[in-house]
């Protein structure tokens, strides 16, 4: 499934993607978002440059996605409960994202 995942990403973002496993050896994500009740909690996060975000969808029944649309990002993968997803933010910014299939969740990523 990662190897399938990977394969329709682009490079650009499949370096992100290896940024953020980087990280995880490194240490902790420097924040964790969660996603709960049709939420992103909290809705609005603020990182370092460099630093990894990670989302966990805590709800019981519910998937989700983090997709960063308007950066460009193809549409993400559903995260299903109890999964996680990790982006690394490697210039300063403020970043919208959304959920896929809930365009009305809505979350941003400030980046200095
Ligand atoms: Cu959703």
């Amino acid at each position: 499934m990662l190897l399938k995942a990977l394969s329709s990403l682009t490079p650009l973002l499949a370096a992100g993607i290896l940024a953020s496993a980087g990280a995880f050896a490194n240490g902790q994500p420097a924040v964790e978002v969660e996603i709960i009740k049709f939420k992103f909690i909290p809705q609005e996060v603020t990182v370092k440059v460099g630093d990894t975000v990670r989302w966990t969808n805590a709800e019981k029944r519910q998937y989700h996605s983090v997709w960063f649309e308007q950066a460009g990002d193809p549409e993400a993968p559903y995260i299903f409960p109890g999964e996680t997803t990790t982006r690394a933010f490697d210039k300063p910014g403020t970043f919208p994202y959304r959920c896929g299939p809930h365009p009305e969740m809505t979350g941003v990523v400030h980046v200095e």
